[in-house]
């Protein structure tokens, strides 16, 4: 009998450098999507990374991957923009934003032209106020317009809790929200480890300690830095957590994940796009989660807001 084939699931890339392709490598493993665009300001490199993709297709599942153009977006699900200077090292995510707002600008203006009408993810630094940006010049419904936010921080924090206490990282729920960046902040109070509280997990089996916690969010705060001294980028965690959103969005999965969404009014916050545990789906971002935070996260929280609202105010 004949079936009707499912619907196709197009994304575009916008940036095909580390990031860029270590995303679309993720997604092709992955078998996420069943058309992949590539699109890059340097087209050879956006060609060469088709070919090279094109080249695991068999060893995967069937999909179709090219370079191509802004035109090629009109009717794509999903644009994931990555492209932009890359953070260097000494440099903080600060000193990017003007230069990279004013890429992301003429980026979306692009993407606009085409007719797309899809969800815009963001990943390119400093996120927040790129997506803030990028939601400015687009004109789309906020709920469509998504930064990669705390998604990788999280995954960090998660990873090391799971390292530290040696449980599984799928079974470590703990979320770093606020802005992607040195004013981030973990929410200690809602740390769980298979349900348990993070104290009654970490006193049941003797071995937790206050500094040791305060060296593991430190390590996070500070791991694209120390990656970056090392081996000049980060690409391979984002890329699969961009893979991982991707999924969420397209799929339609209503999962709760760290992106940077806009606030109007959530934990007393207006005006700023900023990373907090948020349900997604196809429809893009469908509601902030409410956390009943301590009044230090609040503190910590409205303070990385300001600062996002302020390096907005302030681009040039
Ligand atoms: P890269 O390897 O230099 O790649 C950037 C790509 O963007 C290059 O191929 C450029 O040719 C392309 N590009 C530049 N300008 C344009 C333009 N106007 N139109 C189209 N393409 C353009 O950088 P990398 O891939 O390492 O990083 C890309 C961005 O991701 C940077 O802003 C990083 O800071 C950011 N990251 C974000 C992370 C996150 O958690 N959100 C994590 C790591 C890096």
């Amino acid at each position: 009998m004949h079936q009707k084939a499912n619907k196709t699931k197009k994304v575009a890339i916008v940036g095909t450098g580390f990031v860029g392709s270590s995303y679309a490598y993720s997604l092709v493993n992955q078998g996420t999507v069943s058309e992949l665009v590539l699109i890059d300001l340097n087209k050879e490199r956006a060609e060469g990374e088709a070919q090279d993709l094109n080249h695991g297709v068999p060893f995967g599942s069937p999909m179709k991957i090219k370079a191509g153009d802004y035109t090629d977006c009109h009717d794509v699900d999903l644009v994931v923009i990555t492209a932009g200077a890359n953070q260097k090292p000494g440099e903080t995510r600060l000193d990017l934003a003007s230069k990279n707002a004013k890429i992301m600008r003429g980026i979306v203006k692009e993407i606009m032209a085409s007719g797309f009408d899809g969800i815009l993810v963001i990943a390119s630094n400093p996120v927040d106020v790129m997506t803030h940006v990028a939601y400015e010049a687009s004109g789309l419904p906020k709920e469509r317009v998504i930064g990669s936010g705390t998604i990788l921080d999280t995954a960090r924090f998660r990873y090391l809790l799971s390292d530290y206490f040696q449980v599984d990282s799928r079974n470590v729920h703990a979320y770093i929200v606020g802005e992607h960046g040195d004013s981030e902040l973990p929410i200690w109070s809602h740390v769980t480890i298979g349900g348990l509280p993070l104290n009654v997990y970490g006193k049941l089996n003797n071995f937790y300690e206050d500094r040791d916690m305060q060296a593991i969010f430190e390590n996070v705060r500070d791991a694209a830095y120390q990656i970056i001294q090392k081996k000049g980028a980060t690409y391979y965690g984002i890329g699969m957590g961009l893979a991982r959103l991707t999924k969420a969005l397209l799929y339609n999965e209503n999962s709760i994940l760290t992106v940077s969404t806009y606030f109007q009014g959530e934990y007393d916050i207006d005006g700023v796009f900023m990373g907090i545990p948020a349900v997604v789906n196809a429809n893009g971002v469908r509601e902030i989660l409410r956390l009943n935070l301590s009044e230090r996260e609040q503190q910590q929280l409205e303070n990385s807001a300001n600062i996002l609202k302020e390096m907005h105010d302030n681009l040039t």
